[in-house]
């Protein structure tokens, strides 16, 4: 169970972020709302919200997952690959510090994004990707074994699609892997309970389970349906405006 999670507002020079999409510019009115929103949903599943200021020096900052790697035996800093969110880290600190006092860190020249690493239980996957390096992986996973975790690298540098491992995964619990049709074959997902997400609505493989509920991104009516069937329950978000900056659900918060 989540208790806690912490967000930051979307700044008004959001739509200066890094993205590879071309779906037009976000309008920043629709993206604070569909922010608060998503933060009255996470209020919605139980969650208390540590609600951070929006920081103008860093257009990609609401982007808050990429920032670091939180589990149930604590934290660990990332080093963002892209150099334009470097300093993000030193922003978020003192927001995770209120809760985890002492936290591991990933250093250069390895870095490491948040949205490349998938918890599955007491397994993580990690990402490598244009964001995620050897070195980086590397230190995560030793960082992991020592909180008792095991964890394997699946490289998604050749999937042009997608920017971090998780806009194509999402472990939903209960031994359910959401997976976009591209890497529903990749090995390492063996023994997990697959939902397959069609190429169509490849976006939505981006969810993310919070509690009793799964917050999925609206406009993905079979991966939705199939999660009903499946007795998971929907929480349908309007993500249009992130989406068009490469975020997803799971980028908008950390979640403890
Ligand atoms: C970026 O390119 O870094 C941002 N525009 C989007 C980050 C999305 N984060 C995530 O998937 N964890």
């Amino acid at each position: 169970m989540f208790k806690n999670a912490i967000v930051r507002i979307p700044g008004s020079n959001f739509d200066a972020g890094l993205t590879t999409v071309s779906l037009g510019a976000p309008q920043f009115d629709q993206v604070l709302q569909q922010h608060a929103r998503y933060c009255a949903a996470l209020e919605e599943c139980g969650l208390a919200l540590t609600t951070l200021e929006a920081d103008l020096r860093f257009p990609d900052s609401t982007f808050v997952e990429d920032t670091a790697v939180i589990t149930a035996e604590g934290a660990i800093l990332t080093n963002p690959g892209a150099a334009s969110r470097a300093g993000e880290v030193e922003a978020i600190r003192p927001a995770i510090h209120a809760f985890f006092p002492w936290t591991l860190a990933i250093k250069a020249p390895g870095t490491l994004d948040g949205g490349d690493i998938c918890e599955a239980g007491d397994h993580f996957f990690i990402g490598l990707s244009h964001r995620t390096n050897e070195e980086g992986a590397r230190q995560l996973a030793a960082h992991l074994a020592g909180m008792g975790y095991t964890s394997s690298i699946i490289d998604v540098r050749p999937m042009t699609s997608i920017l971090h491992l998780k806009s194509g995964i999402s472990y939903i619990g209960d031994n359910a892997l959401v997976v976009m049709e591209e890497m529903a074959a990749c090995e390492q997902f063996r023994g997990l309970d697959l939902i397959h997400v069609s190429e169509a609505e490849s976006y939505g493989a981006n969810c993310v389970r919070v509690n009793d509920r799964v917050l999925v991104a609206a406009g993905f009516p079979e991966l939705t349906g199939e999660l009903r069937a499946r007795g998971f329950e929907p929480l349908v978000l309007d993500m249009s405006e992130f989406q068009k900056m490469d975020g997803g659900l799971s980028c908008l918060s950390l979640r403890f």
